[in-house]
């Protein structure tokens, strides 16, 4: 085990955290440890995904019109069964799900969480990563039924976000606005511990992550800013990299931790991109603002993005500072 790696395990970092606020009754924290357990029983099934014949398709499509994949399905059914057990939630909205979810069995909690079970399902079968990504706000009326509207809040009412990602080892990196923090899972134990603590995303970076295949139907300003990318940096004359692996989570993931800009534009088709604000673009947002990055739709901050849809989707352009201050100046220039 590698020397700077602390024998701390999540549960025991959740309740550290939980003792620099007296006032809190540990609700969050279990919420936040029934995710680790979540977390477990998904990686533990896409580990063995290509050996169980879980992997290829359930033949039917999501609310998304996009085919569900049956380890789409695995991780929704445990996460939807570990929530609705917590007796901590008031609703939960999945992307696999049309409607919200209303919490029918036991108490109606003063949460309520979004989430997306299995995010980049269609790389499954090529065994690229994938990952869950879940974002947790408050029940606007403790007590009732939750409804669609009490999950449709904007991110920084979030009280806690994060992601797991299932590559060479299985991750969860979380924030509950004290800061982000990366566990690794160690199968033999079974346990998450920290291995990425206080996580800060470098202020400037060298590595941009698109699908440049859209160019042509993207706005002048993004169009502008990404063929700059293809010169030596003006200021440093250091040359940029092109990384794209198609799977929000993995490439959210490495600019955390090597900074850049990731970007999902928007393009004459899609006015509001691809990704989703709820359960994608707010939880990423909410991490990467807590790491010293900046997450915008091309306008303001996705944190202040008023939701009007459960699924509605947003442009999404998240990373470095000065990365995403540099990519707002073209489109301040050229996107009249
Ligand atoms: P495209 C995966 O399907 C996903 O939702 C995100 O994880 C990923 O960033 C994006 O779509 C990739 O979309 O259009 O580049 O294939």
């Amino acid at each position: 085990m590698r020397a700077d790696v602390q024998l701390t395990t999540i549960e025991r970092h959740i309740m550290e955290t939980q003792k620099k606020y007296p006032e809190a009754r540990g609700h969050l924290s279990k919420l936040l440890m029934d995710v680790a357990f979540a977390a477990k029983v998904i990686s533990r099934d896409v580990r063995k995904a290509g050996l169980v014949g879980v992997l290829g398709l359930t033949g039917e499509s999501n609310v998304q019109g996009e085919q569900v994949q049956k380890l789409d399905e695995l991780a929704n059914d445990v996460l939807v069964n570990v929530f609705n057990n917590s007796g901590l939630l008031a609703a939960m909205a999945s992307e696999e799900l049309a409607a919200s979810v209303p919490v029918t069995k036991l108490t109606l909690g003063e949460y309520v969480v979004n989430f997306d079970p299995l995010d980049g399902s269609s790389n499954i079968d090529a065994n690229i990563s994938i990952g869950t990504i879940f974002s947790v706000l408050r029940m606007p009326r403790p007590g009732d039924q939750g409804k669609d509207e009490d999950l449709m809040q904007p991110g920084y009412r979030q009280v806690a976000a994060g992601y797991v990602i299932h590559g060479s080892s299985t991750m969860l990196v979380y924030s509950s606005g004290d800061g982000v923090h990366g566990f690794t899972l160690d199968p033999g134990v079974g346990e998450f511990l920290l291995s990425h603590p206080d996580i800060r995303i470098p202020d400037k970076g060298y590595i941009y992550s698109v699908n440049e295949a859209y160019y042509d139907a993207w706005s002048e300003g993004v169009r502008q800013y990404i063929s700059s990318l293809k010169k030596p940096d003006a200021q440093t004359g250091k040359r940029y990299s092109l990384r794209y692996i198609g799977s929000m989570v993995a490439d959210m993931h490495r600019t955390m931790l090597y900074g850049g800009a990731f970007l999902y534009p928007p393009d004459k088709t899609n006015p509001n991109g691809k990704l989703r604000l709820l359960y994608e673009a707010s939880p990423m947002a909410f991490l990467c603002e807590q790491a010293g990055g900046a997450a915008v739709d091309g306008r303001r901050r996705i944190l202040e993005v008023e939701p009007t849809s459960l699924h509605q989707r947003v442009p999404f352009f998240i990373g470095s500072k000065q990365n995403i201050e540099e990519l707002m100046s073209f489109i301040r220039k050229y996107d009249k």
